[in-house]
């Protein structure tokens, strides 16, 4: 769901207005000519303004003002500055698909589950094929993501190839899931993504398509059968498939190896999520100032890891199976951890893991990070990590009543 920015915020004549920045605030669709005239008393004058000066405005504009509707114009005016450079959506529908018992349901529960491994794969093992079209939401950094997994099962196959309208349309990614450990059914799992590469061409949907090798236990060993027939899955989606980069669309995922589905569902969460340069470039600084390796903030329900810093591509992977290990020791999610743990990572690395549970208006979050650092690791408390994230990465994160402003 690409948003138009200008569409949802501005008042029917600003809409073409060509510099954003000069657009004089009373141009956001609801502020009125009162309004106006005060927030010019206070020094605002143009959407510019609202995002530069609005802090020194603040306590004075609240007093008139209901705190809510201020919140929603600043946030709408950084919006309307980012949407300059950045595409912006509010949430994302993201279909799974592939043929039965390829490991779809695994895969989101995987994701998710907290606690105990030997509990994950408990429930794992206990899955009964999906009956149809299920639908879930998470939501990461207040945008929801729509998971539609598509029970692969023969039955429901047919209905969705004939009926594709009503499960394709309005899709943002299409993660199509292969199980590389059966190996009788690999052409079956040919025939259906060529089915579906059919049917959502036909209806002109062209949108991103990811590729999980799923199965990819630690101990699988590719057989070079196998390696050819991925390689034939791979080109015939690369040329069938507008949108599919083979470098950064493919993940090998296994739940015997959580950082595979975490390190995959971020990637491609963050991909689709609003403002993800942006957030990147926040992740940095919190990281930098923190003299971290890896810094990384998870939500606290989908486990996804929406911003993230990495200085080498080894530490993500690290961090994530860190993350894992260290949440399934906490019992008790539901109370904050009150106080920074450390985490011995890696003998032969000299890196400290410390995970700390942060807070941001109603939402929990997780926070990640590595350094180097001995100091930092030692000293480092709760105020000073939330003064950091904060500093650097609240104006995103409240972009979430942004993004609730007068788009429905
Ligand atoms: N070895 C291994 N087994 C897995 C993995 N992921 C899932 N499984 C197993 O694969 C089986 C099928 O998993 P499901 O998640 O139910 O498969 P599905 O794709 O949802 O199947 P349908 O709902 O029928 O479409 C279960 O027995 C899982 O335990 C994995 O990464 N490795
Ligand atoms: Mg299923």
């Amino acid at each position: 769901m690409t948003l138009n920015i200008r569409e949802k915020l501005l008042k029917e004549d600003y809409k073409e207005q060509e510099d954003i920045k000069s657009i004089p605030v009373i141009g956001l669709l609801d502020i009125s000519n009162d309004e106006f005239e005060f927030l010019k008393e206070n020094g605002i004058n143009t959407i510019e303004d609202m995002v530069a000066k609005w802090k020194g405005a603040y306590s004075s504009l609240i007093k008139k003002i209901p705190k809510d509707r201020v919140n929603s114009w600043i946030a709408g005016s950084k919006l309307l500055l980012v949407s300059e450079k950045e595409r912006i959506t509010t949430g994302a529908k993201i279909v799974l698909a592939g043929i039965d018992n390829v490991g779809k349901t695994s895969l989101s529960i995987a994701l998710k589950h907290r606690g105990a491994l030997s509990l994950l794969f408990q429930r794992l093992y206990a899955l009964t094929p999906t009956r149809g079209l299920l639908r879930s939401k998470i939501e990461v950094f207040g945008m929801d993501i729509h998971l539609n997994e598509l029970g692969g099962q023969l039955i429901y196959r047919e209905d969705y190839l004939q009926n594709p309208e009503q499960y394709f349309l309005g899709t943002d990614i299409l993660i199509y899931i292969v199980d590389v450990q059966d190996a009788d059914r690999y052409e079956e799992s040919i025939e259906y993504l060529k089915q579906i590469v059919h049917v959502t061409k036909a209806l002109k949907i062209n949108i991103p398509w990811m590729l999980f090798f799923h199965k990819s236990d630690p101990d699988f060993e590719l057989t070079a059968k196998a390696a050819d027939v991925f390689n034939s899955m791979v080109n015939y989606i690369d040329e069938n498939v507008e949108f599919f980069e083979p470098a950064s669309n493919i993940f090998r995922t296994t739940v015997k190896l959580r950082s595979t589905v975490l390190g995959a569902f971020s990637h491609i969460f963050r991909n689709v999520v609003l403002i993800k340069d942006s957030i990147y470039d926040a992740s940095k600084q919190v990281a930098e100032k923190l003299n971290a390796d890896y810094f990384g903030l998870y939500d606290f329900r989908s486990n996804v890891c929406f911003a993230q810093y990495s200085k080498r591509d080894d530490l993500e992977e690290l961090s994530h199976n860190a993350y894992y290990e260290a949440i399934e020791t906490i019992v008790n999610m539901r109370e904050p951890f009150l106080r920074v743990r450390r985490y011995t990572v890696d003998e032969n690395l000299n890196e400290n893991f410390i995970l700390r549970d942060v807070k941001f208006g109603d939402e929990r979050y997780i926070m990640a990070m590595l350094t180097p650092d001995e100091e930092i690791a030692r000293n480092l408390d709760q105020d000073s990590i939330e003064e950091v994230i904060d500093e650097y990465l609240n104006d995103w994160i409240e972009f979430r009543s942004y993004a609730k402003f007068p788009m429905d």
